[in-house]
């Protein structure tokens, strides 16, 4: 076996529980993400689905995972770039299929040269196709036509497919709770995250630009030999306020916080921190409540996140800290129920407009489950889920569309961590990354 993230045997079980759950009439397409062009001929560094690391690790463009059921068993084949010395200099090595018949945990390997002929063959012996679709155009439009089209042996014979399904659901539950080496990889990425953070800490000043403390994240991520999850957010002030914001290129005024959200990758595993500090390394006192305010919602969310409770118990848990802590501020003027709403859709909402949390691993936003605050019950909390828990305010001081308090003007805090269930209670992989006042005004600038 090449030297992949898992065992041969943990990626052979997660094939043979996936087919298990697939009719034997069927035949299952998986193919990776396309090579995104950036510009003219230079593409986006290459990131393969997460479908194809989840079951087989392959990490090189354009392949395509193939099972089909034959004399009472599945045969997972995989389609790869052939080897090619011309293409090779320019391109990169490529593994070939014969390295991946003998290092990767499949049982055939072909060129994908020979994909189209090869599949065609396979459609006329199957009833179904499992397709994920939207990422190889080639496959779809022949699963497409092939479904369609009313050919005389379909309608005469009953030979070829005539449905056609994605089977993401299903390896979707699969990926929910993670094994113990994806949480073994997912602490590996929660340690290189929480190390960037700090390092940004000690190395922040007054009137930094939002770009320089980019930089001191993602120094380290390549240091670490890992790279970003998702765009890292660096909001200083009034940018913090934004909940997606990224152009990452104004000054950050001594007095104002800064508002940090970023995560590494390690084998596709990510992480997803936010802190929220002064880069003059002393919070004022109108910074300080509200940090104090979303720090105590933040504890009380990881409290709520108990094996057995409802997906909704960490987002009531952290609605309720802070609708309670509007209120005593003087922000809100209202009584508790009516500060949260009946649905937790009050006026508290006005100043932490998004979801307490996700699900967290091959993908950031990852599958399996919606955003703690939206609409519907979601999945009750299960050991080896990972999730985060971020409970933010937020006053932005060019907000129009509700009333912003003068002394939280141009203030916005989340904290976020990542957390995975166990039967023994919440475990955070990200508590090497300092979150309380004290430890975050010690740390800032400590390196000038
Ligand atoms: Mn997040």
């Amino acid at each position: 076996m090449a030297e992949l993230a898992f065992s041969e045997a943990e990626y052979r079980g997660r094939q043979s529980e996936f087919l298990g759950q697939i009719p034997s009439d069927s035949l299952v397409l998986i193919p990776t993400n396309p090579h995104a062009n950036r510009s003219n001929d230079v593409h986006y560094p290459f990131r393969a689905s997460s479908y194809m690391l989840y079951l087989c690790g392959w990490n090189e463009p354009g392949a395509v995972l193939m099972s089909h059921y034959d004399s009472g068993a599945w045969t997972t084949s995989l389609f790869v770039q052939p080897r090619d010395t011309k293409t090779e200099i320019w391109e990169g090595r490529r593994v070939g299929t014969e390295g991946a018949a003998s290092g990767w945990p499949i049982d055939e390997a072909h060129s994908l040269e020979d994909l189209e002929k090869t599949v065609a063959e396979h459609f006329e012996a199957c009833k179904q196709i499992h397709l994920i679709p939207g990422l190889n155009p080639i496959l779809d439009e022949m699963v497409n036509s092939a479904v369609n089209s009313k050919s005389r042996d379909s309608n005469t014979k009953y030979i070829g497919p005539t449905s056609l399904s994605d089977p993401s659901s299903i390896l979707d539950e699969m990926r929910v709770r993670k094994s113990d080496r994806e949480i073994q990889l997912m602490q590996e990425s929660a340690d290189i995250a929480s190390a960037a953070h700090v390092a940004t800490m000690r190395a922040a000043y007054a009137d930094i630009g939002e770009w320089q403390v980019q930089a001191v994240i993602e120094r380290h991520f390549t240091a670490s030999k890992s790279r970003w999850s998702y765009p890292t957010i660096v909001g200083g002030g009034d940018n913090a306020t934004i909940l997606h914001y990224n152009a990452n290129n104004a000054v950050i005024a001594g007095g104002d916080l800064v508002l940090v959200d970023a995560g590494s990758e390690v084998e596709g595993y990510a992480s997803d921190i936010t802190r929220t500090w002064p880069v003059n390394g002393r919070f004022s006192d109108a910074q300080r409540e509200i940090y104090e305010l979303v720090l105590r919602a933040q504890m009380a969310g990881i409290e709520a996140c108990q094996a057995g409770s409802p997906w909704s118990a960490m987002h009531h848990a952290t609605s309720n800290v802070l609708a309670q802590g509007l209120i005593d501020l003087g922000i809100l003027d209202y009584s508790l129920e009516d500060a949260l709403g009946e649905d937790f859709d009050g006026p508290y909402r006005n100043y932490f407009m998004h979801g307490t949390g996700h699900l967290l691993g091959l993908d950031v936003h990852d599958v399996g489950g919606g955003r703690q605050g939206d609409d519907g019950p979601g999945r009750d909390l299960g050991p080896g889920m990972v999730l985060t828990v971020e409970p933010g305010l937020y006053f932005g001081s060019w907000r129009t569309d509700v009333e912003i308090p003068e002394r939280y003007s141009g203030i916005g805090v989340r904290i976020e961590d990542d957390v995975l269930i166990t039967e023994g209670g919440p475990v955070v992989l990200t508590s090497d990354c300092p979150k309380t006042i004290d430890e975050i005004e010690a740390l800032i600038g400590s390196d000038r």
